[in-house]
């Protein structure tokens, strides 16, 4: 049995290429649904400066290849946010919360099959999945673009192509599963932000009803 129970603990995963537009679209979903943003990247990143950590060197080795961190690692974290994120909100009279009730958003994970099923099967399955389109031609000019000044370690042409090149082979096959259990919600990421976050802001509102 899992942790929690879907139907207090809403998860969405959020999926798609690097440079897609994860990131920006969770933020304004947070804003307008009252969600929790939780980036396995970001809190990978997290962990890996986190003085004392036992993980950092590899985590930080990992992200520059565009490899996948052992998914105990990432599992833990995103559990652990989830509980924090459940306590600290416990008494809020917010949509979706309060009484062990919270909604989340789960930026960049799965991005592994075994991933997708340890996290639904120990922790809580997902409601159901965003999954943002875009060439990799257009990922790429964002993410050099936002390499100029982002200080990521894996902004640069090298760990780019890599970063594609995993997300192809090891990334895409999640999507493919969860499409086949009729759990996807695909949005065309290639027009401007206000755009893209306009349909997608039409699915929520249907989804969450
Ligand atoms: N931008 C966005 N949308 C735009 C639009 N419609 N028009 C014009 N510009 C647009 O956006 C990227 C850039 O594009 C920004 O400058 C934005 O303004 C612009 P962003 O929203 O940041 O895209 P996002 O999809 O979040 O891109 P990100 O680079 O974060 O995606 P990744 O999936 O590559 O990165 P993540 O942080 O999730 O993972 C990094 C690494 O961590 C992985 O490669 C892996 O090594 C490791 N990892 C794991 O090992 N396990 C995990 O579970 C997760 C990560
Ligand atoms: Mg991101």
């Amino acid at each position: 049995m899992s942790e929690f129970n879907p139907q207090d603990v809403v998860v969405v995963f959020v999926l798609g290429g690097p440079g897609a537009g994860k990131g920006t679209h969770c933020a304004r979903l947070v804003r307008d649904f009252d969600f929790v943003h939780l980036s396995a990247g970001d809190l990978l990143r997290a962990e890996q400066n986190r003085p004392g950590s036992q993980y950092g060197q590899m985590i930080a080795e990992y992200i520059k290849d565009g490899k996948i961190v052992p998914m105990e690692v990432t599992i833990a974290l995103l559990r652990n946010a989830i509980e924090q994120s459940l306590k600290d909100r416990a008494d809020s009279t917010a949509t979706g919360w309060g009484n062990g009730k919270g909604r989340f958003l789960i930026d960049g994970f799965p991005r592994k099959m075994d991933q997708a099923v340890k996290f639904e099967e120990d922790v809580v399955p997902a409601q159901f999945v965003l999954f943002l389109e875009c060439t990799e031609e257009l990922m790429l000019e964002r993410l050099l673009r936002r390499g100029e000044h982002s200080g990521r370690a894996d902004d640069n042409i090298e760990s780019i192509k890599k970063r594609f090149r995993t997300f192809v082979e090891t990334s895409m096959p999640v999507v493919d599963e969860f499409r086949t259990k009729n759990k996807v919600v695909s949005v065309d990421s290639m027009a401007d932000i206000d755009t893209v976050y306009d349909n997608i802001r039409k699915e929520f509102v249907q989804k969450l009803q």
